[in-house]
C-alpha cells in the first residue's frame, strides 16, 4: 500500500488556519507552529490550499506567480521551513496546482494582453465575440480586453490557460518539478478535467454551465495527464496526484485514476456533495440521509479507493447540512466521522472539522468576502429572486461558511488583530483548546478513530459491502482476510430498532444498548459468520 492509501490527508485553507503576526490572515508561520496539533491528530499528509502570490479574488486560486509565495502568508523561506519542519514530523504535504487559469495579474496574461503577436498571447484563450457558455460562478466566461474577449470560465480575474500551446504545458511541467524538488509529496489538481477545451463554438442550452460538453473530460485532457505523469511526476520515488474534477460519472473518475492509465492517483468527486440540493447547490432542499448512503455506496461499489471527504473550502460545513448543530452536535459529529473514517478510501479531514465547527453565524451579505457569493448575488438580483429567499440561499451555500477562522481557543487563538473573514461567535464553546481537555470531545473521537482505522488492516484495506440503507440507518461491512468489521451509523435524530447484540469496539455512545441505535448513535462491531 501506498502511503496515500493508508494515511489521513488534512486540508489547511492558510488563510484562515493560524495568524502569527496580528494582521488577521493566516500564514505561513502559523501553520508550522500547529505542526505538532496536526501531528498528534495522527495526520499523515497535509492538503495546502494555494500559498502562490496572488492579487487573492478567489483567495489564491488566481496565481499571479507560481514560483512565489503570497506576502500576507510570509516568504518562500517561511515556505522551505514548513517543509522542512513537516517532513521531521513525518507529514508529507501536497499543494494545489492550480492550472486551469491564472490571475489576470500573472505576467503572462499581461503580456498577452500587450497584442496579438505577442509570444504569451497564446497562452490564454481569445475571441472576437462572446459565445454562450456559462460559467461556475454565474454569468458570462468572456470577458473583453482590447479588442478580444479572453475566456475565464470562473471569476473574470481568472483567465483560462490554453493547454494546447505546447509551451504552456511546458510552463506546467517546470512548475511541478520546481516544488517536487523542494520536497513536497504532490498536488492537489484544481478542476483537473477541465483544462482542455476542444472547440470555443457555442455549446448547447444548459441550465448551468452551457458549453461544458466542449471542455469536460475531453480527450486530450487525459493525455496531459499522462504526458505529466511520464515527465515529472515518474522522475520521484513516491508522488500522489488527487484531481479535482468537476462532474464526473464513476466511469470517467475511474479513467483519471486507473492504475494502468498512469493519469492521477485519486479523484475527488461531489455526488455525495449533491443530496441536499437540486440542480445546483444554490436550491437547497431538506437532507434526506438515504441520498448520501446511495450516493456514497454507488462510488464504494464502482470506485477501487474513494477520496473519502464530507468538507473543503468550497462546501458549507457539513455538521450544518448533515448532521445536527444543537441537541446532538456531539452524536452527529462523530456519527459523521465514523462513516468517515470506517469507509473504503482515503480520508480528508478540512480544519475545523475534527472540533464540529459549523456554518458562519452571517448576519448580513455584506460580511461575506468570497468572490463567488457576490457574483451569485448579483445574478439572482438580475433574476428578480426576492432578497429574503436569496439571503437565504447565500446564507446556506456560500463558501465563506467553511472559511470562517480556525477556533484555537475562545479568545485569540486565530489571530491578535481583526480577522480577514469574521470569527464564528460559537468559539466560545466549539475551539481546540476545550476539546483537548475533555475526554468526550469531537476532537478525541477523531482522534481515537484515527488511530483505530490505522491500525486495523480491515479498514484500511478491506473491500465494502453495504448491508442496509434502510430507515435512515446506514449499515455496511469491511472485510479483509474473513475478518469483518460492521458499521452501524443512525443519520438521523429518531431513536431506531435495528438487530445488533455485539457491544462495539469503538461507539459514539458511552455505553450500549443493543438492537436499538439512539439519535445519531454510530459504532463499529466485530463480526464472526458461522460461529
Ligand atoms: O473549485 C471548483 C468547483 O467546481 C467548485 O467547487 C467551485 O468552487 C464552485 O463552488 C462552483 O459553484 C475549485 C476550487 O476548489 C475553488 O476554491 C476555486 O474557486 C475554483 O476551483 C477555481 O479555481
Ligand atoms: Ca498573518
Amino acid at each position: 500500500m501506498k502511503l496515500w492509501q493508508k494515511g489521513i490527508v488534512y486540508q489547511i485553507y492558510p488563510r484562515s488556519f493560524k495568524d502569527s503576526n496580528g494582521d488577521g490572515i493566516g500564514d505561513l508561520k502559523g501553520i508550522i507552529s500547529k505542526l505538532d496539533y496536526v501531528k498528534n491528530l495522527g495526520i499523515d499528509i497535509i492538503w495546502l490550499s494555494p500559498v502562490y502570490l496572488s492579487p487573492n479574488n478567489d483567495n489564491g486560486y488566481d496565481v499571479a506567480d507560481y514560483y512565489k509565495i503570497n506576502p500576507e502568508f510570509g516568504t518562500m523561506a517561511d515556505m522551505d521551513a514548513l517543509i522542512k519542519k513537516a517532513n521531521e514530523l513525518g507529514l508529507k504535504i501536497i499543494m494545489d496546482l492550480v492550472i486551469n487559469h491564472t490571475s489576470t495579474e500573472h505576467w503572462w496574461f499581461k503580456e498577452a494582453l500587450k497584442g496579438k503577436d505577442n509570444p504569451y498571447r497564446n497562452y490564454y484563450h481569445w475571441r472576437d465575440k462572446k459565445n454562450n457558455w456559462g460559467g461556475f460562478f454565474g454569468g458570462t466566461t468572456w470577458e473583453k480586453a482590447g479588442d478580444q474577449y479572453y475566456l475565464h470560465l470562473f471569476d473574470k480575474t481568472q483567465a483560462d490557460l490554453n493547454l494546447s500551446n505546447p509551451k504552456v504545458i511546458e510552463e506546467v511541467k517546470n512548475i511541478m518539478t520546481f516544488w517536487l524538488d523542494k520536497g513536497i509529496y504532490g498536488f492537489r489538481c484544481d478542476v483537473i478535467n477541465i483544462i482542455y477545451k476542444n472547440s470555443l463554438e457555442n455549446g448547447k442550452r444548459r441550465l448551468v454551465l452551457t458549453g461544458l460538453e466542449h471542455y469536460h473530460s475531453t480527450k486530450r485532457n487525459h493525455e496531459i495527464l499522462q504526458e505529466l505523469r511520464r515527465d515529472v511526476l515518474n522522475n520521484y520515488v513516491e508522488t500522489f496526484a488527487v484531481g479535482e474534477t468537476v462532474l464526473v460519472s464513476p466511469k470517467q473518475a475511474y479513467d483519471l485514476m486507473a492504475p494502468d492509465r498512469k493519469e492521477l492517483d485519486l479523484v475527488i468527486s461531489f455526488e455525495h456533495m449533491d443530496v441536499d440540493h437540486i440542480n445546483n447547490k444554490w436550491f437547497k432542499v431538506k437532507f434526506k440521509p438515504k441520498k448520501m448512503m446511495k450516493a456514497l455506496t454507488k462510488w464504494q461499489e464502482l470506485l477501487p479507493w474513494n477520496c473519502l471527504y464530507f468538507e473543503n473550502h468550497d462546501q458549507p460545513r457539513s455538521l450544518s447540512r448533515f448532521g445536527c448543530t444543537e441537541k446532538y452536535r456531539l452524536e452527529s459529529a462523530k456519527m459523521l466521522a465514523t462513516i468517515l473514517l470506517t469507509l473504503r478510501g482515503t480520508p480528508f479531514i478540512y480544519q475545523g472539522q475534527e472540533i464540529g465547527m459549523t456554518n458562519g453565524d452571517f448576519k448580513s451579505l455584506s460580511e461575506f468576502m468570497d468572490t463567488e457569493t457576490h457574483n451569485i448575488e448579483k445574478v439572482g438580483r438580475k433574476l428578480l429572486i426576492p432578497r429574503p429567499i436569496l439571503k437565504k440561499m447565500l446564507f446556506r451555500t456560500s463558501r465563506d461558511n467553511a472559511r470562517t477562522p480556525m477556533q484555537w481557543n475562545a479568545t485569540t487563538g486565530f489571530t491578535t488583530g481583526t480577522p480577514w473573514l469574521k470569527e464564528n461567535q460559537n468559539k466560545s464553546f466549539i475551539n481546540v483548546e476545550d476539546a483537548l481537555q475533555d475526554d468526550n470531545s469531537i476532537l478525541n473521537f477523531y482522534k481515537r478513530l484515527i488511530s483505530f482505522r490505522k491500525s486495523s488492516h480491515i479498514l484500511t484495506k478491506g473491500i465494502f459491502r453495504v448491508i442496509s440503507m434502510k430507515n435512515d440507518v446506514y449499515i455496511y461491512e469491511r472485510e479483509h482476510n474473513n475478518q469483518i468489521l460492521r458499521i452501524f451509523a443512525n443519520m438521523s435524530k429518531k431513536e431506531k430498532k435495528i438487530h445488533n447484540r455485539r457491544e462495539p469496539l469503538l461507539s459514539n455512545y458511552q455505553d450500549f444498548e443493543p438492537n436499538k441505535l439512539r439519535p445519531y448513535e454510530a459504532y463499529i462491531v466485530e463480526v464472526r459468520y458461522g460461529f
